[in-house]
């Protein structure tokens, strides 16, 4: 037998002694099982009220500090969040109001402008919904002759972006390509063209993403003096037979893309409460060419046609 269970055996006794005196005060005053029963023990019953007051504040405490962190985290949540809600991008065309058709009837192309003023553009196109292509908005750019795959690749993998500014987009589409990392790590092939067709699109977001790009095009000169540049801009790249599927943009304002390189069709199709107003217009987009569409209004579709890579670049403006 160990130690402890010596102690215990002697505890055991004694409590068995006690217990025994008990009983026999019992007996030699005649109490009965009835009134043992009522008898309360205050000791007991202060110990168990004072126990259960204690698991009282202990919980109100942790409640008390739950509620706090909800209410800090929901507080952070929609202070940090321009919306309660965030809408997935794809489903916001399903909540769009309706078009007045005004916007597409009588537009069966897309009008070609060369050497138009500011306020001539301001005038007649710069927040209308007909689709404009302006043919001589890029002639002093550098982009033209150097943004290429391997200039973005270079880019992307040894400039120091600064500090975030905006949102940053990437859009896979049919590329399996999950970022711009991705995209630049693809191997030679691929990116020559040879490989898996792919097509990605991207908005800038860095300050010094978008200064250091921004050295390379300029703000077009058609566009109204007053305008103000977005400060992201979009680019999108990619083969032949690649392209953006049919679907309409929920972006702020009208934007121009620059056809800095390959050539790229476009299918513009009316909103669907117009479908009976309007036509539906195809043209192609050539290098060096700017488009200005509407895409938050026209439901639009692109197509890299046969040859050079396709790279655009645009940005929306007020
Ligand atoms: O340039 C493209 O291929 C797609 C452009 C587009 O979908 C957009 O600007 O919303």
């Amino acid at each position: 037998m160990n130690p402890s269970s010596k102690t215990c055996d002697k505890r055991s006794k004694a409590a068995e002694y006690k217990l025994q005196r008990i009983l026999n005060k019992i007996e030699t005053l005649k109490i009965s099982d009835s009134y043992l029963s009522q008898i309360k023990f205050p000791g007991k019953e202060k110990r168990s009220s004072k126990k259960i007051t204690n698991y009282v504040k202990v919980y109100s405490g942790i409640c008390v500090v739950l509620v706090g962190v909800t209410v800090k985290w929901f507080y952070d949540d929609i202070t940090s969040k321009s919306c309660l809600v965030e809408v997935p991008s794809s489903s916001k065309s399903l909540f769009r109001p309706p078009e007045d058709c005004s916007m597409c009837i009588g537009v069966d192309d897309v009008v070609r402008l060369a050497n138009i003023s500011a306020e001539e553009f301001e005038q007649h196109y710069a927040y209308s919904a007909t689709p404009v292509i302006v043919t001589d908005a890029t002639q002093e750019w550098k982009a033209i002759k150097e943004f290429d795959f391997n200039f973005f690749a270079d880019f992307y993998r040894n400039v120091k972006m600064g500090t975030q500014t905006n949102d940053c987009f990437f859009f896979a589409y049919k590329s399996g390509l999950h970022s711009l990392q991705e995209v630049f790590d693809m191997d030679e092939a691929r990116a020559n063209l040879s490989g898996a067709p792919w097509y990605v699109g991207w908005s800038t977001c860095y300050s010094e993403e978008s200064r250091q790009l921004r050295a390379f095009y300029r703000r077009p000169y058609f566009l109204p003096r007053t305008a103000e540049s977005d400060t992201l801009d979009w680019l999108f790249m990619g083969g032949p037979g690649q392209g953006a599927h049919m679907h309409v943009d929920s972006v702020r304002h009208k934007s121009w893309q620059a056809q800095v390189r390959g050539r790229k069709q476009w299918q513009l199709a009316p909103p669907p409460e117009c479908l009976y107003a309007c036509e539906r217009i195809q043209f192609t987009v050539e290098p060096g060419e700017i488009l200005v569409v509407d895409t938050n209004r026209w439901y639009h579709k692109t197509n890299v046609l046969p040859g050079d890579l396709s790279i655009t670049i645009g940005a929306e403006y007020d």
